[in-house]
């Protein structure tokens, strides 16, 4: 949780999703991005989810980050209570590996959007990418943030192995 008021929201399903999700919020910290972090199931506390999900841009959050894994309708679930973008992290909980939570994280009907990113924590953390991406397009601080994580990033690859 950061201290200023948060503009991005990283929910879950479970508290067991915490390490996969928390590499959003690392990526988030690094960019000095004020988010916050909540445990929000659509299947186990649907009034609890469908209340955050109702109260979130109103509360100023710009773009919520959902993780959940098995038959995951956190996502897609909280993109029908709001228009804020969503992001949705699929998350490898299951005997299936992820592509459960995949497969009902993407395969959204027409007309109801969730930007989809890769299982696990590589998704995890391009959601907060992305999500800066889209908070950059308004907020330069942000963009000079983001620019300086990607050429951090290009510096430190080595040419040779
Ligand atoms: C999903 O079920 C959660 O997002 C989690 O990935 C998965 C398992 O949850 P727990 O049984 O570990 O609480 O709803």
């Amino acid at each position: 949780m950061s201290e200023s008021s948060p503009r991005v929201a990283v929910i879950m399903g479970s508290a067991s999703d915490a390490d996969v999700m928390d590499a959003a919020a690392e990526t988030l910290k690094r960019l000095e991005i004020p988010y916050e972090v909540r445990v929000v199931s659509a299947h186990r506390t649907p009034e609890r989810h469908r209340a955050f999900a109702e109260a979130a841009e109103s509360r100023g959050i710009d773009v919520i980050i959902a993780g959940a894994g098995s038959a995951a309708h956190l996502a897609g679930v909280t993109a029908a209570h709001t228009l804020l973008p969503v992001l949705g992290v699929p998350i490898d909980a299951s005997p299936l590996g992820g592509l459960d939570a995949l497969l009902a994280t993407v395969q959204m009907p027409g007309g109801i959007p969730v930007g989809t990113l890769a299982i696990g924590r590589a998704g995890a953390k391009n959601a907060a990418l992305l999500a800066a991406a889209i908070l950059a397009r308004s907020d330069p601080g942000v963009r000079e943030r983001l620019a300086e994580f990607r050429a951090e990033q290009t510096a430190a690859v080595p040419e040779t192995p």
